[in-house]
């Protein structure tokens, strides 16, 4: 066996990286899974409620109801994010009672450049729900976001929080769930290369 063949054969690598893209959801008990039920949100009027609904039909989960006119939004608490991030938004809202009689259905995030949520905001995402369903729908972009929703996060982003935000025609009362909110990053995160021999 020649040096070389020799060399190649004690080749071992280990301890490398690899750079893979990992979505993860930043926002905490988007999808009512929690046992302590809303907790992380804060309604913004009113009292939220958990459903036992869940829009994926788990028995384990369910969904955040808002009844209107006095529950008209909710917010979550502040989460970190990584400037730069590839991000995306997804929900699904269900109208419980009231079809056709709301005139706004918003699942939106801020965007701000200190770690705490309470500088100005940088940016606003969002996405429209759908009024007229008494089924699960998913929530759709709105323009001018592109149809898959991803945006980049500025360069100064730090930290984020989302919200719901409702209204209904006045003087009318209305009831709506929300499930599977979600507000991924995609950053690329370093996975350890395995060791292998070449022969
Ligand atoms: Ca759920």
């Amino acid at each position: 066996m020649n040096k070389f063949i020799q060399l190649c054969g004690a080749i071992v690598l280990s301890g490398g990286w690899l750079l893979a893209q990992a979505q993860q959801n930043l926002l905490s008990n988007g999808d009512f899974s929690n046992t302590n039920q809303v907790s992380g949100w804060t309604p913004s009027s009113g009292a939220l409620r958990w459903s036992s609904d869940d829009a994926d039909g788990l028995g384990s989960s369910g969904s955040m109801e808002f009844d209107l006119p006095s529950t008209v939004g909710a917010v979550s608490g502040c989460f970190a994010v990584v400037p730069n991030a590839t991000v995306n938004m997804t929900g699904k809202n269900r109208v419980l009672a009231g079809t056709d009689l709301f005139e706004l259905i918003r699942f939106r995030c801020s965007i701000y450049s200190d770690a705490v949520c309470q500088s100005s905001v940088l940016e606003v995402l969002d996405l429209r729900g759908q009024g007229t369903s008494s089924t699960w729908v998913e929530m759709a972009a709105s323009p001018p976001a592109p149809p898959d929703n991803s945006s980049t996060l500025p360069p100064t982003a730090r930290s984020a929080h989302c919200e719901i935000q409702l209204a209904v025609l006045p003087g009318n009362s209305a009831s709506m769930l929300f499930d599977d909110l979600s507000f991924s990053s995609q950053a690329a995160t370093p996975v350890t290369l395995q060791s292998f021999d070449v022969k």
